[in-house]
């Protein structure tokens, strides 16, 4: 009896390690790697019988039913109902919706399935299965074992690949994308975007010494007065690296070759934190994105980053950006180009949609309603744009649920993780119009307390909703306590009243905070013109904003600090069913879906090109 327990405990526990995500590791980019987007083979199952046996349990790992194991039949007389094989191809990265018809509304499960060979490079010590993101739920398996499950469509996630695993030829991988909705997930069943499923991102092999940095930081210290650092031309840089399975004696050397800094540091347990002083630094701001090459040594692996250096912080009702008050010029994103009803995924596409943003004289992008992909973040770091970052806590999830909260923080870490080296972002977002409760301000107070406690350095904050009370809208939701810039979803003139409404309305805040709009906007179908009183046209939507312009200039309070109207392109979305206006499109885009720009993103150009003006 006895060593029945310890046998099942030990298989327990093996099941866990084998399906515990590993450490997420930083900055592939910058390391060895092997890429294993292309082409892959797929089968559909939306009933998961590759998963489950016909008793509805979950197959053992070696059964040939499961849709991880080959199964080619040696001959004629075997039983086999699975195999992938073309034409049953399907592009990575890409969600799967926009690369066949049947795809576009499917909510389920899809394998997919390609052959790799063991990488043949020096130092090949160790090996780690990489996707940028899938979505939503994803099981990955190689030749038969499986690696891990990672849930969340938006962030990376890696797993090592045990050596008894891993063949010199033919490895076979099989990964199980699921991208239902589920109530307890996190977003939850009820989002105003397309659930684009499959994975959606870069997929990779990084190549790493067996004693590695996993993760590091490399950033200005926010402790140190700025504008006396800029005087003196002296900045104290910081941070900090962890290693993975250290090695005794090893040393992280840290080296930015152009401000002549090499420094060295012994590692304590499995990190080290540093500090140093650092003379003349060109600080990173949207007029001078200045990134420094940044490289960390230890061991046999170099790891290779360009990074920006700036401080971001408030003081009173002003945000300051290298201690000096800036206004946010900017503009909501989702990740998903228009004109091919895809999500966005690679340098081109970021190109575009910031291409359009810096158009619009934007100094800022919202990237809305999730972490985008890394194209993304590293394009606003060249170009110069100031980034709000969010996860997908969006609406009404199941705020009483400890293991909803449990998800939310994960997302957040691995947002933070991946992205805390990217100078372009500035704020950390732990969610969008989530309805006041007191359970839900505890759920989201602790995800802004835990957002600062990972990264000091940034600002948080959340999409809050209007209070109207007495004929004043006023933004008094208690998150506002926990958050540092106290940002409002405001679509006065489209969901309530005409765009005239703004010439008489009144704005409290309740918070000695710097106020920022993170959502206004009208829907327009592109190249529909009319009356302006008429909904949809391009003259309404050009209508409201200029009013909304109009009342920024003149009604809004003085600790108004900047804006990212919703939004850039029209998005997909299965909620909007005008069968004349919408037709599954979301049509608050200043861009219509076949890139054409409307009337109003006009005269949101010329509003940021005067405010533009006014700070030189
Ligand atoms: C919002 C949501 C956004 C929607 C938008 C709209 O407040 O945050 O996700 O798409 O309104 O168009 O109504």
């Amino acid at each position: 009896m006895k060593k029945l327990i310890l046998i099942t405990i030990a298989a327990l526990s093996a099941i866990t390690a084998a399906q515990a995500q590993d450490q997420l590791i930083v900055n592939p980019d910058g390391r060895k790697t092997v890429s294993l987007n292309g082409t892959w083979h797929y089968i559909v199952d939306p009933y998961d019988t590759g998963f489950y046996d016909y008793r509805f349990k979950e197959y053992a790992e070696d059964n040939s039913g499961a849709y991880w194991n080959e199964n080619t039949p040696k001959n004629e007389t075997e039983w086999t109902e699975h195999a992938f094989k073309s034409p049953y191809n399907i592009q990575v990265p890409g969600d799967w919706n926009h690369q066949d018809r049947m795809f576009l509304y499917y909510e389920g499960t899809v394998w997919y399935q390609r052959n790799f060979d063991k990488p043949q490079m020096a130092n090949v010590e160790d090996l780690y299965l990489y996707f940028g993101a899938a979505n939503y739920e994803t099981h990955v398996y190689l030749n038969g074992k499986k690696l891990g499950m990672h849930k969340g469509g938006f962030t990376p996630f890696n797993f090592k690949i045990p050596k008894n695993v891993l063949k010199e030829k033919d490895n076979f991988l099989v990964v199980r994308v699921d991208n239902r909705r589920h109530a307890e997930e996190v977003p939850t069943v009820n989002t105003d975007w397309w659930n684009y499923g499959g994975i959606t991102r870069d997929v990779k092999l990084i190549v790493v010494p067996q004693h590695f940095i996993q993760k590091y930081n490399v950033q200005l210290d926010v402790k140190q007065d700025i504008t006396s650092a800029i005087k003196k031309k002296k900045f104290i840089l910081t941070g900090f690296a962890k290693i993975t399975n250290p090695a005794a004696g090893e040393k992280v050397t840290v080296e930015i070759p152009e401000l002549k800094i090499k420094e060295q540091y012994s590692v304590q347990g499995d990190s080290i934190a540093f500090n140093f002083e650092a003379k003349k630094v060109s600080l990173w701001s949207p007029e001078n994105p200045k990134l420094y090459e940044v490289k960390l040594r230890y061991g046999n692996e170099t790891i290779t980053d360009k990074i920006g250096f700036r401080t971001i912080a408030t003081d009173g009702k002003k945000i300051m950006l290298n201690g000096k008050q800036i206004f946010l010029r900017g503009i909501s994103i989702h990740e998903e180009i228009p004109q091919e009803m895809r999500r966005a995924t690679s340098k081109k596409d970021a190109e575009q949609l910031l291409g359009w943003a810096k158009e619009l004289n934007c100094n800022m992008v919202r990237l809305a309603h999730y972490p985008h992909n890394e194209n993304m973040t590293h394009a606003a770091d060249s170009l110069g744009l100031m980034v709000w970052s969010e996860i997908p806590v969006y609406w009404t999830i199941e705020f009483g649920n400890p293991e909803v909260l449990k998800k939310a923080e994960k997302q957040l870490q691995e947002m933070i993780t991946r992205d805390r080296n990217r100078a372009s972002i500035i704020i950390w977002s732990v969610g969008n119009e989530t309805p006041v409760s007191e359970t839900r301000t505890k759920f989201m107070s602790s995800l802004a307390k835990m957002a600062k406690k990972l990264d000091a350095s940034r600002l948080i904050s959340a999409a809050l909703e209007v209070h109207h009370d007495n004929g004043v809208n006023l933004v008094d939701d208690p998150l506002g306590q926990y958050t540092d810039i106290v940002s409002l979803n405001e679509y006065l003139g489209w969901y309530s009243g005409t765009p005239a409404s703004c010439r008489t309305a009144n704005w409290e805040v309740a918070y000695n905070k710097p106020f920022f709009i993170s959502e206004t906007g009208a829907g327009a179908k592109g190249g529909f013109h009319g009356n302006k009183e008429a909904r949809f046209t391009e003259e309404y939507q050009e209508w409201y904003y200029k009013e909304q312009v109009n009342m920024f200039k003149t009604r809004f309070p003085d600790s108004f600090s900047g804006l990212s109207p919703w939004i850039l392109a029209d998005f997909r979305s299965p909620k909007r069913n005008n069968p004349d206006y919408q037709e599954g499109w979301n049509r608050k885009g200043l861009i219509d879906n076949n890139g054409n720009k409307k009337k109003a993103f006009y005269v949101l150009q010329a509003y940021y090109k005067e405010l533009a003006e006014q700070e030189k």
